[in-house]
């Protein structure tokens, strides 16, 4: 009797823990040949470790299926992709520019405005940082290499695995990110060839990489919303405690509580020039 007592009570607490785990959605691809949703398990393992419910959110059709959805999770994660279409920040497309993927452009813009819209939080990711800040306003370089002013540019298309750190970036020790991660210069990867050019309105530049590229931005107080160039669910994948921080950061924006963190840190940060 006093073992089944136990064993109901172990549950209520359990529960109760449960309960603190909030939805944390995640922007998948889309491929319209394929027929096909997908997004890297990194991102899934990436929240399972920061203490969030991992949440796949397929291409919404219209806006009303994307409010549908974002009103269930507690949080978005846009995740990486395409090269977002220059139509949406008044351009045509130059000779370098990648593959585009307008369906998703138009579901992750609809996703991310009903985030705000409710005021849920956000954390956005390589492509899914360029398209917020394409979003709010602001612009993009279609091709770094081809366009950015400043010669010569770091390797932001990386030839090395994604878990491997391959520049640095420079935080601004007035932003949200340095509140996060509590370091001056984080060693990032970094697989891009875009990147925002005139930061929107109402956003802010929170980390460049040594050539000048920006490798972060903020919309905070306004807008809940971070946003990254590089992938640190790669790291956070592998129990890196620094990098979980950041998708810890969201499941705290998220109402969710800061998880036991039991996988061992991988010491990526600690690469230095
Ligand atoms: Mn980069």
């Amino acid at each position: 009797m006093k073992r089944t007592i136990w064993s109901i009570a172990l549950l209520i607490i359990s529960i109760g823990a449960m309960a603190q785990k909030p939805l944390i959605g995640i922007s998948t691809g889309y491929s319209a040949s394929d027929n096909t949703a997908s997004v890297r398990f990194t991102y899934v393992d990436a929240v399972v470790n920061a203490g969030g419910i991992p949440v796949l959110i397929p291409l919404a059709k219209d806006s009303l299926a994307a409010a549908e959805v974002m009103n269930k999770v507690d949080a978005l994660i846009l995740s990486g992709g395409e090269d977002v279409h220059p139509f949406f920040y008044g351009e045509e497309p130059v000779g370098a520019l990648g593959g585009v993927n307008y369906e998703r452009d138009l579901s992750d813009r609809w996703l991310l405005q009903t985030a705000v819209k409710l005021n849920k939080p956000v954390l956005s990711i390589c492509r899914g940082e360029q398209l917020t800040n394409v979003t709010f306003g602001g612009t993009l370089y279609q091709d770094i290499p081809s366009q950015f002013p400043n010669r010569p540019v770091v390797q932001h298309g990386q030839r090395s695995s994604g878990t491997i750190p391959i520049h640095h970036v420079n935080v601004d020790k007035n932003s949200h990110l340095y509140e996060i991660m509590q370091q001056e210069q984080l060693a990032v990867n970094s697989s891009h060839h875009q990147a925002v050019k005139d930061v929107a309105p109402d956003f802010k530049v929170v980390a460049t990489a040594p050539d000048g590229v920006i490798e972060a931005i903020e919309g905070f107080p306004k807008y809940n919303i971070l946003g990254v160039q590089w992938h640190p669910e790669y790291f956070a994948q592998q129990g890196d405690k620094q990098w979980i921080k950041l998708f810890e950061d969201l499941v705290k924006r998220a109402g969710g509580n800061k998880p036991v963190i039991k996988e061992p840190n991988m010491n990526h940060t600690k690469i230095r020039k």
